[in-house]
């Protein structure tokens, strides 16, 4: 559409980039996690499998940050004043219950009764597919106090003005989304949003479902619920409850059902034992659902006491209730049991949990319970959307925009590696995004940067162990090590630029300490003429969607360096590497998979690997006064504690976490880490070589496409096939 698009728009004075900017980005997502759905979403349409999405609509999104001498501060996002692909659909309206009381009637059935109804509406966002009719839809939950009997009970009382309080704390559920996972387990109102978006979704999937007719023993035939973490694993009990105390299916009966309707996927490494939910909280919230998970936790535990008599070990760490004071639901275990298929997000990560956190229950379930669902990127917003012009020379090259919709087609790309007119032409457009981008550098922060030299680029949220703090060590020791060099040796450098961005949760102390302190060391090198354009450090403000699409086409290098074992995925390695970026990573996560297919001479790699983290840790542990194993390292604490960048004090923090802790082996793995920093600088000196590895960056990612990763679902998980809306033409799959 978009040449009708600008055309038209013309004929009113208007370019097609007026319009566009107009467009928020949705605030829906936290990060890799939302993002990945969103990517989902875009391959489930294009290769026309039949599917929903389902969501919260919130109100006030993911935060807007905004650095303010140099510290994160947070601002509500309004992203819903104009949103112009929402489809409210007031017609569509569900029902929720909390609080109440459970009582049994005449036949001994549970009646849950007595509670405060909210009414969930929903809002659909269509999701068009590429080169298809198929348009699937996401659907969105918004609360509001229920028009029902409850309002009109106070109305008639005269209690005009509490009915409106009522439809005001009734609109709080679905206002905010909580952008700190930790501090916000425990929290009544996250466990009321979860539990809005499971009912009401629920209650809009088995509506459907009903419509056909068929007895509930078809149920399963029919639809397929994947959890999408364990956000959403309250569906499994909600199902159950829908069964047992609506339907009237025996207990056995109904979880037979529950529990091969549901899959369930892991997006993390962390003990996800995390989420956890106080018992009385639940026992309050949703009584009714409280006794399920009694009744499911003790039929389990009999089965697990059965199969393996006398180990209370087990038994222990199998519960789903936690013996705590006060007793803690694992929602987590809630997940695992009531779903037929869990998967990690990479083969390591896949791997790695069924070594930890699942052990126990692949011992009493099995291995083929869990299996493994690798990531993926849309090549349509990545590739064609993001970098046009890459793709119309990707295009120009392998005869048709084929690739997008298979995009193993790009290995084609590897037949030209020697053939100089495309890589000039390949370069250009590198150079073409660097000076884009480079221009918004200096619109938004005054920083000039030299388009010539290498852009290199950090962009994620901070977690710790995502290792922000490694690449500023390492900005700070090139900057040494300029200062260091006599001026007329220095004009060998390669030139580069530094680039981070991403945000913090407003609770995540640490990585608001490190957000501050690259800004205050990019304030000083910036300033230092002794630098001149060697070395430039820029923060990118409010790092979000529309700017990774700008950020990654303009990158040269980017970095993916987790501590090994730590990402469960991460998935900005294939947007920059789809983007020709060339990729400096640990081995780790996703990383693993996009190098063995790029080839590890076409990557940088460093860093201890996964299996021997523990041991470097327990190291740690046993000689607390250690010295730090990296000289190089020591002279970058110096440099800071000297007040090489300012006061040191605000810096100290990120600073002391590797000296008196360092969990993420930041001093274990700096000196590795600067040597692949080197060959970075010593292979970017040979553009023709550059260019190359570049050209197989982007060759070698077929594999990554999210439709190769929904295709697997479908077929190893989900039992379903496309269906065209028009034109049935099967979509082939390749692995
Ligand atoms: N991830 Br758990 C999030 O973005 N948020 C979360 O709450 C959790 C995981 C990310 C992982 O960190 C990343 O490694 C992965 O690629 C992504 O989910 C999608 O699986």
């Amino acid at each position: 559409m978009k040449d009708v698009v600008t055309e038209g728009l013309q004929d009113f004075g208007f370019t097609v980039e007026d319009l566009i900017s107009q467009e928020h980005d949705a605030a829906l997502g936290n990060g890799g996690l939302g993002r990945l759905a969103s990517c989902f979403l875009d391959s489930m349409a294009t290769c026309q499998l039949p599917a929903w999405g389902y969501g919260l609509r919130y109100r006030y999104g993911m935060f807007k940050q905004q650095i303010v001498d140099g510290n994160q501060i947070e601002h509500p996002d309004y992203w819903l004043d104009f949103n112009p692909w929402e489809f409210p659909r007031p017609d569509v309206t569900v029902d929720v219950q909390f609080y109440g009381r459970v009582r049994k009637n005449r036949e001994g059935k549970s009646v849950w009764q007595d509670g405060e109804i909210i009414e969930a509406v929903a809002h659909d966002v269509p999701i068009p597919g590429y080169d298809t009719r198929n348009t699937n839809s996401l659907r969105l939950w918004s609360s509001r106090a229920s028009s029902g009997e409850f309002d009109f009970q106070k109305f008639d009382a005269g209690d005009y003005e509490n009915a409106v309080a009522d439809q005001l704390t009734a609109e709080t559920i679905s206002a905010v989304l909580y952008p700190n996972d930790d501090l916000d387990r425990g929290r009544e109102l996250r466990l009321k949003q979860q539990y809005l978006w499971c009912a009401a979704s629920l209650s809009d999937i088995i509506r459907r479902f009903k419509k056909s007719d068929r007895p509930w023993s078809d149920f399963t035939d029919y639809v397929v619920i994947q959890l999408n973490g364990t956000h959403p694993a309250l569906a499994i009990v909600e199902l159950q409850r829908i069964l047992v105390d609506l339907e009237e299916l025996n207990f056995n009966e109904a979880w037979q059902i529950v529990s091969r309707t549901f899959a369930y996927t892991t997006h993390t490494t962390l003990p996800e034992v995390r989420e956890k939910w106080p018992v009385p909280m639940i026992k309050k919230l949703l009584p009714r659902h409280m006794q399920l998970i009694y009744e499911i936790n003790h039929n389990w535990l009999e089965r697990v006491k059965k199969e393996f008599p006398g180990d209370l070990g087990l038994l222990n760490r199998v519960s789903i209730i936690e013996e705590t004071d006060p007793k803690t639901v694992r929602t987590l275990f809630i997940g695992i049991l009531g779903s037929f298929k869990v998967n990690g997000v990479s083969e390591l990560h896949s791997e790695q949990i069924t070594q930890t956190t699942f052990k126990d229950f692949v011992k009493i379930l099995g291995r083929g319970r869990f299996t493994n669902v690798t990531n993926g990127i849309t090549p349509r917003r990545w590739l064609h959307q993001a970098n046009p012009k890459l793709s119309a020379l990707i295009a120009s090259k392998l005869g048709s925009y084929d690739f997008l919709k298979d995009l193993y087609l790009l290995q084609r790309l590897k037949l030209y590696t020697n053939d100089s007119e495309f890589k000039k032409a390949w370069a250009d457009i590198k150079l073409e995004n660097k000076a884009r981008l480079a221009n918004y550098i200096t619109d938004t922060t005054g920083v000039q940067v030299n388009i010539n030299a290498l852009f290199d680029v950090q962009v994620k949220w901070f977690d710790e162990h995502k290792r922000q703090q490694l690449n500023i060590f390492g900005v700070i020791h090139r900057y040494l090590k300029i200062k260091a060099m006599d001026p007329s040796e220095r004009s060998g450098l390669v030139p580069r630029v530094s680039i981070f961005g991403g945000k913090a949760a407003p609770g995540n102390w640490i990585g608001k300490k490190t957000i501050h302190f690259i800004n205050k060391v990019a304030t000083t090198i910036n300033k230092d003429p002794d630098v001149g354009d060697l070395l430039k450090v820029v923060f990118i403000e409010d790092y979000n969607v529309s700017k990774a699409e700008l950020i990654c086409p303009a990158s040269d290098l980017s970095e993916h360096i987790s501590t090994a074992g730590t990402e469960a995925s991460g998935t900005s390695n294939m947007k920059f590497a789809l983007n020709g970026g060339l990729i400096i990573a640990t081995i780790d996560g996703s990383n693993i998979e996009v190098i063995e297919e790029i080839g590890e001479d076409n990557t940088f790699l460093f860093g201890h690997l996964a299996p021997d983290v523990e041991d470097v840790r327990r190291a740690h542990a046993e000689n607390p006064g250690r010295e730090c194993p990296s000289k190089n390292l020591l002279s970058v604490f110096n440099a800071v504690l000297d007040g090489m960048f300012g006061d040191p004090e605000p810096l100290a923090a990120v600073v002391n976490r590797v000296i008196d802790q360092d969990h993420y082996i930041i001093s274990d793995d700096f000196d590795s880490y600067i040597a692949a920093q080197d060959m970075v600088d010593e292979t970017y000196r040979d553009q023709d070589k550059w260019i190359e590895k570049s050209i197989l960056s982007v060759a070698g990612m077929g594999k990554f496409s999210s439709d190769r990763s929904v295709w697997q679902y479908s077929e190893e998980i989900w039992n379903i096939e496309s269906v065209a809306v028009k034109d049935p033409k099967r979509r082939e799959y390749k692995k």
